[in-house]
C-alpha cells in the first residue's frame, strides 16, 4: 500500500480483508479517511452532461443514422468523467458519500451559442440498496435522459467487480412530432489498484445503445486486450432488423478517455470523438423557487462532512456523518410507527419498463426486463 498514509495502513489492510468477505453492497462500509471523497453519489449523474453541446447536438441531426451517431458520440464522451475524473481531481478513485433516502441534487448548464439550457434533477430513491434516479433535459431542443442506477459488487482476484444495475432512456422529440427512443445500458467496472491504496476503474464487457432502427454494442477492454491500451472500446453500429436497406453500418475504435475514429464503414479514418479538451461543470441550484437549498439537497446535507474531509478534520466529518445517520434512523422509525412510507418527490417506481423490454430484445441485453423510476416531471419547482 504505497499510496496509503503510514498511520492508516492497518485500517486499509483490514478494510481490504473485509471487502473480500462482504459482497453485494460496499456503500455503507467504513473506510480509512484517506480514501473518502467529499462528494455524494447523487452528484454523479452530472457526468452525463459534461459536454452539453454534444447532448443538444443530438436534436440537430437530419437523419436517423446521423442522430444515432450523435447519441453514441455523446455517450462515449461521458465515460471519461464518469470513470476517471476522481483520479484526476483527487489522485485516485475515492469512496463517495453514501446518499440518504430522498437526497436531492438540482443543477443546470447554461444556454450558450444557441444550444439551449440543460436541467439536471437527481433523487436518491432507495437507501438500502442505494439507488439513484435522474432526469436531464434540454427542453428547447427536446432531448431528455431519464434513468436510475444501482450496483452489485463482488471481490475477485484482488479487485472489486461492480455490476451496474439500472438503465437509461434517451428521448428526442423530432420535427415530425415523433419521439425517437434510445435504450442505454451500462458497462461493468473493475476497481484495480486496491492493494496499493490507489484505486482506479477499468471497464469491461459490453453495454448497449438500442433504438428501433439501430443496435449499437460498445465493447470495453483494458491494457493487454484488443488494442493493448487502457480504456479501449469498440462500438459497432448495425441497422436493426428491417432497416438494413436504408441505413449503414459503422465501427468506431479508440480509447474513451481520449479519442476514437471510424475503423469500418463509409467514414473510415475520420475522427469520431475527442474529449482531450475542456469539460463543463454543472452549476448547482437550490430546488426552491427562492433558489435556496433544502436540508435534503446534497451540498446542504453533507456540507460539514464534506468540509471535514476536505480540510482533514476527520473528527468533525465523522461526528457530522453520525448526526445524519441517526436522523435517518429516527425518520425510518417514525415512519414505521406511523405506518407511512417516505414519499418519492420526482419519480414513481414501476416493476417493468416496456421500452426496455421492447428495445432490449434487439440487442443481446439481459435480463429481459428491469424495473424503472418514471419521471413525474414536476420540475421546475412550484413551491
Ligand atoms: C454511477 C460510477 C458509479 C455510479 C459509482 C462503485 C462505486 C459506486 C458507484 C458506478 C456513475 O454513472 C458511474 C462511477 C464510480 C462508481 C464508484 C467507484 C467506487 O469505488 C464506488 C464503490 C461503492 C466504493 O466506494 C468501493 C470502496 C472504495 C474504497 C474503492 C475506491
Amino acid at each position: 500500500g504505497e499510496a496509503v498514509p503510514p498511520a492508516q495502513r492497518s485500517s486499509w489492510a483490514s478494510f481490504l480483508k473485509s471487502i473480500a468477505s462482504v459482497s453485494g453492497d460496499l456503500s455503507s462500509m467504513t473506510c480509512p479517511p484517506f480514501i473518502l471523497s467529499p462528494v455524494s453519489l447523487t452528484e454523479f449523474p452530472a457526468y452525463w452532461c459534461e459536454h452539453p453541446e454534444l447532448f443538444s447536438a443530438i436534436a440537430d441531426q437530419k437523419s436517423e443514422e446521423q442522430r444515432t451517431l450523435a447519441v453514441v458520440k455523446w455517450f462515449i464522451s461521458t465515460l471519461k468523467g464518469q470513470y476517471t475524473s476522481r483520479n484526476e481531481s483527487m489522485g485516485s478513485e475515492k469512496k463517495p458519500l453514501n446518499p440518504v433516502l430522498g437526497e436531492l441534487f438540482y443543477g443546470k448548464w447554461p444556454d450558450i451559442n444557441g444550444r439551449g439550457e440543460t436541467e439536471l434533477l437527481v433523487e436518491q430513491v432507495s437507501h438500502h440498496p442505494p439507488i439513484t434516479a435522474y432526469a436531464i433535459e434540454n427542453k428547447s431542443k427536446g432531448v431528455k435522459l431519464v434513468g436510475h442506477n444501482a450496483q452489485k459488487t463482488s471481490f475477485s482476484g484482488g479487485s472489486i467487480i461492480v455490476k451496474q444495475l439500472g438503465h437509461a432512456t434517451l428521448t428526442v422529440k423530432l420535427p415530425s412530432g415523433d419521439v425517437a427512443e434510445y435504450l442505454i445500458t451500462l458497462p461493468r467496472l473493475r476497481i484495480d489498484g486496491l492493494w496499493y491504496g490507489a484505486p482506479y476503474i477499468e471497464l469491461s464487457e459490453t453495454s448497449w445503445i438500442v433504438s428501433k432502427s439501430y443496435v449499437c454494442s460498445v465493447e470495453y477492454k483494458g491494457k493487454g486486450y484488443f488494442s493493448g491500451k487502457t480504456h479501449s472500446f469498440k462500438a459497432t453500429l448495425n441497422p436493426a432488423p428491417g432497416f438494413g436497406g436504408s441505413l449503414g453500418s459503422h465501427v468506431v475504435e479508440g480509447t474513451w478517455h481520449t479519442t476514437s475514429k471510424f475503423t469500418s464503414g463509409p467514414k473510415t479514418g475520420l475522427e469520431f470523438h475527442n474529449v482531450t479538451g475542456p469539460k463543463e461543470e454543472v452549476t448547482a441550484i437550490g430546488g426552491h423557487t427562492s433558489g435556496e437549498m433544502g436540508e435534503l439537497e446534497t451540498r446542504q446535507l453533507w456540507k460539514l462532512v464534506a468540509k471535514g474531509i476536505r480540510e482533514g478534520d476527520f473528527d468533525m466529518a465523522s461526528r457530522e456523518k453520525s448526526k445524519i445517520e441517526n436522523d435517518q434512523r429516527q425518520r425510518r422509525k417514525d415512519e414505521l410507527a406511523a405506518g407511512t412510507k417516505w414519499p418519492l418527490k420526482h419519480f414513481v417506481h414501476v416493476d417493468s419498463d416496456p421500452t426496455y423490454e421492447r428495445l432490449g430484445k434487439l440487442g443481446k441485453i439481459s435480463p429481459a426486463t428491469e424495473d424503472m423510476y418514471v419521471f413525474k416531471e414536476n420540475w421546475p419547482p412550484v413551491a
